[in-house]
């Protein structure tokens, strides 16, 4: 099989999960740079994102492409490890206490990991405090919240609190059905985000200041 990273893009957005790793499998075999590959990869997920925001493909789509990223990963890992190729952000990501849906929380976990980001998945029925242990261990640079429940979105509230008092300088970012950009400004988060890919967006954003 030719190592060609277009095909690579268009087999990860296309969810072509064994071509995918195939690929990348023939591309460090050629000897080609580590982190074109990935950025290979990443190009397709922003590809998938942008659609996903349009509405030109829906959830069962984004998964199968985040899981053919996810099998080319983890071939790749070891030679980014070599390569000293390291994510140049890291984000802690969990749904708040109390709230045990988690599959929106896992695709934005998915989309950030395909952005190129550290993540730390914390789960679901998440408390604050492990937010801030989470993220003051592994100097997150993005806190992720996820509520699906009317009931559960107060508990975001607490987890930007606490990691104001904590004094970390991460960026709290929301989101989940209930929560609205109102909302993320009334309990001092930095941002909320409609979608996968919207997090995406939001979070290079605050992040390049
Ligand atoms: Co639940 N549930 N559920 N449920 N459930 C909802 C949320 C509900 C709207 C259904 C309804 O009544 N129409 C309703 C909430 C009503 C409300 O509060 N307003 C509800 C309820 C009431 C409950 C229980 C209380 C039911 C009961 O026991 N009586 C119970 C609560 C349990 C608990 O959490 N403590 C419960 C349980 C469950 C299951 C366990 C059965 C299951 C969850 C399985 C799982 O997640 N592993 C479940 C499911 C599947 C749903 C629905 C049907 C689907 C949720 C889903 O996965 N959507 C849901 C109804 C619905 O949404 N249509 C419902 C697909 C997913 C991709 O979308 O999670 O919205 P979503 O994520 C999106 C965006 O919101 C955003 O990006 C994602 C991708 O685009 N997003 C973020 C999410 N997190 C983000 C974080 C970000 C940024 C964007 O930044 C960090």
């Amino acid at each position: 099989m030719t190592a060609d990273l277009a095909t690579l893009t268009a087999a990860v957005e296309a969810g072509n999960r064994a071509v995918a790793a195939e690929l990348t499998a023939a591309a460090l075999e050629d000897g080609q740079d580590p982190k074109a590959i990935l950025d290979a990869m990443t190009a397709a997920m922003d590809q998938v994102g942008r659609r996903f925001q349009d509405g030109e493909i829906f959830v069962p789509e984004m998964l199968i492409s985040a899981r053919a990223m996810k099998a080319a990963t983890a071939i790749l890992e070891p030679a980014l490890v070599a390569a000293g190729v390291t994510p140049e952000f890291t984000a802690v990501v969990g749904t708040v206490e109390g709230d045990l849906h988690d599959i929106g929380k896992n695709l934005v976990g998915m989309m950030w990991k395909g952005a190129g980001f550290e993540v730390v998945d914390l789960g679901v029925n998440v408390p604050a405090a492990r937010f801030v242990e989470a993220a003051r261990d592994r100097n997150a640079q993005i806190v992720g919240l996820s509520a699906l429940l009317t009931t559960t979105m107060p508990n975001m509230r607490a987890v930007v609190e606490a990691v104001r008092a904590a004094g970390l300088p991460a960026k709290v970012v929301i989101g989940g059905a209930p929560t609205t950009p109102e909302f993320a400004a009334q309990i001092g988060a930095d941002g909320q985000a409609a979608d996968a890919g919207a997090a995406v967006d939001l979070a290079r954003r605050l992040l390049a200041g």
